[in-house]
């Protein structure tokens, strides 16, 4: 089918085997047949680096992506909070295209606008910090010249603090602000936005504009969450869930 589909937030780590499986499940059963893929942030759960690349789990992942890209999907790429220091290396071995923060798209006659969302949580502005000093150029090339083992450390030690912090719950509450979804739609004059990152998976009207908003994965929880969003050859745009049903609008 001429269909694009689009996921984020999948967390994928060795912790929870389940959505690993969930996810090649999906590319085996339906992103195989689509035209593009659109991966919107945090496939992975952190990215320490494309030196990582041989790490079991993400030989396994680079695989099934090849095998998507190699039936000739176009899969594309937007980091998420989690994985913005994914590069070059893993672009070329899983056979996907880097794009920028924000993108905006022509698919089948409507002008989409893709992104995963942590930029647009304007009110955390801790958050907002540390992502203006982690996304400088200069600053990833330092901290990738670090030992790997060094930088997972580090990685971990943050996680550590966000747990200890109650960081879970104080960014559970955080949520895109209004004026950074209109600055999106007032900057790339699109119809339609699909971004991830909250975990509030929606469909908001907007000044007559849609706003689409991307489960996050947990295929093991009561009830269980995923799924992903689909624009067909028409532009008819349908969410799913993790069985593939349309979530009705
Ligand atoms: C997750 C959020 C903490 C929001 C850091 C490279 C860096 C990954 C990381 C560190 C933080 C995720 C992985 C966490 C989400 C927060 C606070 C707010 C808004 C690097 C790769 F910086 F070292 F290069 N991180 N953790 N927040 O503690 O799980 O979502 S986290
Ligand atoms: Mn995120």
């Amino acid at each position: 089918q001429a269909c694009a589909l689009f996921i984020s937030d999948l967390h994928l780590q060795p912790a929870h085997p389940a959505t690993s499986e969930a996810f090649f499940d999906f590319l085996e059963r339906h992103a195989r047949r689509a035209q593009q893929l659109y991966l919107l942030g945090d496939l992975f759960e952190y990215w320490a680096g494309d030196d990582d690349i041989s790490d079991p789990l993400h030989q396994q992942i680079i695989a099934a992506l090849r095998r998507v890209s190699d039936a000739g999907v176009a899969v594309y790429w937007i980091a998420g909070n989690r994985d913005f220091l994914v590069g070059p290396q893993f672009a070329a071995a899983a056979g996907l295209t880097l794009l920028p923060e924000t993108f905006v798209t022509d698919i089948a006659g409507q002008r989409v606008v893709v992104l995963h969302g942590d930029a647009q949580c304007t009110e955390d502005i801790k958050y907002m910090e540390f992502r203006a000093m982690v996304r400088q150029p200069a600053w990833q090339q330092q901290f990738v010249a670090m030992p790997l083992a060094q930088r997972k450390a580090i990685i971990a030690g943050m996680r550590e603090n966000s747990r200890k912090d109650q960081g879970d719950k104080s960014y559970e509450i955080m949520d895109v602000t209004p004026q950074a979804i209109r600055d999106v739609f007032a900057a790339t004059g699109a119809d339609v936005m699909i971004h991830g990152h909250t975990h509030r998976p929606a469909l908001h009207h907007v000044d007559g504009k849609r706003r689409y908003v991307l489960p996050d994965w947990e295929p093991e929880a009561t009830p269980p969450r995923g799924g992903w969003i689909a624009i067909d050859g028409h532009g008819a745009i349908t969410r799913h869930d993790l069985g593939g049903n349309v979530i009705p609008a």
